[in-house]
């Protein structure tokens, strides 16, 4: 597929003649490839840097073995020693490996570039950043850079299910299945690693952490060449390939009657599984498991905790170098509304924090960011930092389920750069959630970032084609956690739309409104939910108020949140550690933004902002659609609209259309509700009904 729409990041656009780009044709003409020459994604990494420099330059290299005697030419390197494709042989996670550095030699009367990278995937990293470069339009002085990635473990988690459909997808079908097999035709799929591949990823998970009767089966003789057509693919990214598994799967499938972890026979069933699989696909990753969650199988059947059911996964895995990642998402779905004393955000610290230290060094806890799930606001989760003798790594969600759905704009870099940089307190220095998941706070073996994917088979792979921006930036964000929001959002906007500051600086500036304009006309101030049941797109305010869930509001005629204080509430605030615990415990301390979310207020109290909570509702909730129609108004602008083509610009003006409509929407029943509920009149008499 050749559409703009389709290329997403990776448009290849004709370059004309002239400055920088002859300079590229004259310096890029020969190719000298050294070093691990089986590798296959060095093969990856030479067949897209010559796609690319045809496709912008118009030129086609020479691919030589050795440096010429003399003339300019682009050197790609990599490191002396050899790195095997089987898993077992190599530290594979170790962060130097992805390493590359570009240089620019001029010496001689001769210019010369150079790649090199610690291993062929770093090579492969290069090669991308360097026909980032040149699609816009840098000098090649400006490539020069040295870069490794922060994190080791940089994933993507599908939640594809094998009858096609996608849990929480808003673009589309699955890429990877269809009517219960894995699709024939892998072309989509390989497009898709190169996309991830071009932002640093290394790992995917390809089914839905829930795995139905279906999926349970991909572990099984019968599918396992199957899967291995799909690892395949992405090995030639140089991403790893990990299966969701069900907890259950000896028992399910027929084979034991019984998955107690405790269980010889089980524990040899998991250890013939990754036999197997290893013979189809020496280098998987490992497992990804919810279990004992919303209903999914685990342990706990059996009188055991999620450390003897990691654990158990984790001794068939270990001899061929696989790894368990072991979801945190763990809490009573089954809550009465009318018990005060349970409290969802506690759950997974509650269940994990007594668990530390007991895990086998080939295990990782997963951890959402923050403690509910995925609202627009949250706190950060407080076993960051808590858990100081366990592998970890944090999960984000790109895909838009509390967000918009990729109907509406909500640019999610923002939102996690703030949870990276939040500082948990747990030691003096160095401290911050970033340092927690990349490694160095606790030495982790393993740790690294994971986040649920937000493409479909859609043209545009997102949906909102402004949300392919979410999917660039996480892997960026992955890659480098210093990069600002800012940047990257601006990187993906040349990269996407070509580097015309008409198109490229309104689209920055949308972005980085988004988040906060979809906060302000949804759940205000940290309280979250607010959604309809199960769809989660839309406003019911009550909807989730009297339901199992644990996902309150407390709403009355005279004030609303949820009392998390240690004295007086729930007690979730003494899960940080000081000064957090004293600041989020605090009514004067606790910041604005998250007020509901720790503690119950009159309608009346007075924000830090100077406003009353209400006026602060009706307020926001106002300015909200108000931004949400100028998000339109900017993206209608004449300079705007001409320099993008017809099919994308009215793709994006039609999501932007039903945002500010929707967003209207929202507003009156969020500020109807309240009105109702509070009887105090908005101070500047706006019509609420
Ligand atoms: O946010 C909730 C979603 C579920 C999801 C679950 C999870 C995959 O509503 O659809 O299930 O989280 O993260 O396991």
């Amino acid at each position: 597929n050749d559409s703009t729409l389709y290329k997403a990041w990776l448009q290849d656009e004709r370059k004309p003649e002239g400055d920088p780009f002859d300079t590229y044709r004259r310096l890029l003409g020969r190719i000298v490839v050294k070093g691990e020459q089986h590798a296959r994604v060095l093969s990856t990494a030479v067949a897209e840097l010559i796609n690319g420099l045809q496709a912008m330059l118009g030129i086609q290299p020479e691919v030589l073995n050795e440096l010429p005697q003399e003339g300019s030419c682009l050197v790609l390197r990599t490191a002396a020693e050899p790195v095997s494709g089987l898993a077992h042989e190599v530290p594979r996670w170790d962060t130097g490996r992805d390493a590359f550095a570009l240089r620019w030699v001029s010496a001689d009367g001769t210019e010369r570039m150079e790649l090199d990278g610690t291993s062929a995937s770093g090579v492969l990293y290069g090669v991308f950043r360097l026909l980032f470069g040149i699609s816009r339009g840098w000098e090649p002085v400006r490539l020069v850079t040295e870069e490794q990635p922060a994190n080791q473990l940089r994933m993507i988690n599908q939640w594809d299910d094998a009858d096609g459909s996608i849990e929480r997808g808003y673009a589309g079908a699955s890429i990877f299945y269809r009517e219960g097999e894995i699709v024939r035709d892998l072309q989509r799929v390989r497009d898709y690693a190169r996309l991830l591949a071009s932002v640093g990823i290394n790992a995917i998970s390809i089914n839905n952490v829930n795995v139905h009767e279906r999926e349970t089966r991909w572990v099984t003789e019968e599918y396992l060449p199957e899967v291995a057509r799909v690892a395949e693919v992405f090995r030639d990214y140089g991403i790893a390939l990990f299966l969701s598994i069900n907890f259950a799967a000896p028992l399910s499938l027929g084979d034991l009657d019984t998955s107690d972890p405790l269980d010889e026979g089980v524990r040899q069933w998991w250890a013939e599984a990754a036999t197997r699989i290893y013979r189809h696909i020496p280098d998987f990753g490992g497992f990804v498991v919810k279990a004992d969650s919303e209903h999914r199988p685990g342990p706990f059947a059996y009188g055991r905790d999620h450390a003897d059911g990691a654990n158990m996964l984790a001794e068939a895995m270990a001899p061929f170098g696989g790894l368990v990642i072991w979801r945190c998402f763990v809490y009573n779905c089954m809550q009465d509304w009318r018990d005060r004393s349970t409290d969802r955000a506690r759950a997974a610290y509650d269940h994990f924090k007594p668990l530390d230290g007991r895990f086998h060094d080939n295990v990782l806890l997963q951890i959402k960011n923050g403690p509910m799930d995925f609202q627009v606001r949250e706190p950060v989760s407080p076993l960051f930092g808590a858990m100081q003798q366990t592998n970890q790594m944090i999960e984000f969600q790109i895909t838009q389920e509390y967000t918009g759905q990729q109907r509406h704009l909500c640019y999610l870099v923002p939102q996690w750069k703030q949870v990276l940089d939040f500082n948990t307190h747990a030691a003096d220095a160095g401290a911050e959630v970033k340092h927690v998941v990349d490694g160095s706070l606790f030495g982790m073996k393993y740790s690294g970032v994971a986040a649920v994917s937000n493409i479909g088979d859609d043209e545009s792979w997102t949906g909102h084609p402004l949300a392919q921006a979410n999917l660039y930036g996480y892997g960026r964000l992955t890659w480098d956690p210093e990069l600002s929001a800012e940047r990257i959002a601006e990187e993906w906007a040349d990269l996407t739309f070509g580097d015309h500051p008409e198109v490229t600086h309104p689209i920055r500036e949308m972005l980085m409104a988004s988040w906060s304009i979809y906060e302000n006309y949804t759940a205000p101030l940290g309280v979250g939910w607010m959604v309809v049941p199960h769809y989660h797109y839309g406003p019911d305010v009550d909807g989730y108020e009297y339901s199992r869930w644990g996902t309150y509001h407390f709403a009355d005629r005279d004030g609303m949140g949820v009392d998390r204080t240690i004295a007086k509430g729930t007690g979730y605030t003494s899960q940080y550690f000081s000064p957090n615990k004293e600041m989020y415990d605090s009514l004067e301390k606790c910041p604005d933004e998250l007020l509901l979310f720790f503690h119950h207020v009159p309608y009346s109290y007075r924000l830090h902002s100077g406003k009353t909570v209400i006026q602060h509702i009706y307020d926001t909730h106002f300015a909200g659609a108000e931004a949400a129609e100028e998000l339109m108004h900017t993206w209608a602008a004449p300079a705007l609209r001409d320099r993008v083509d017809p099919r994308r610009h009215a793709a994006v003006a039609n999501r932007l259309a039903e945002q500010a409509e929707h967003a209207k929407h929202w507003r009156d029943v969020v500020n109807t509700y309240f009105y109702r509920k509070s009887g105090v009149p908005d101070e500047r008499g706006r019509t609420i009904y």
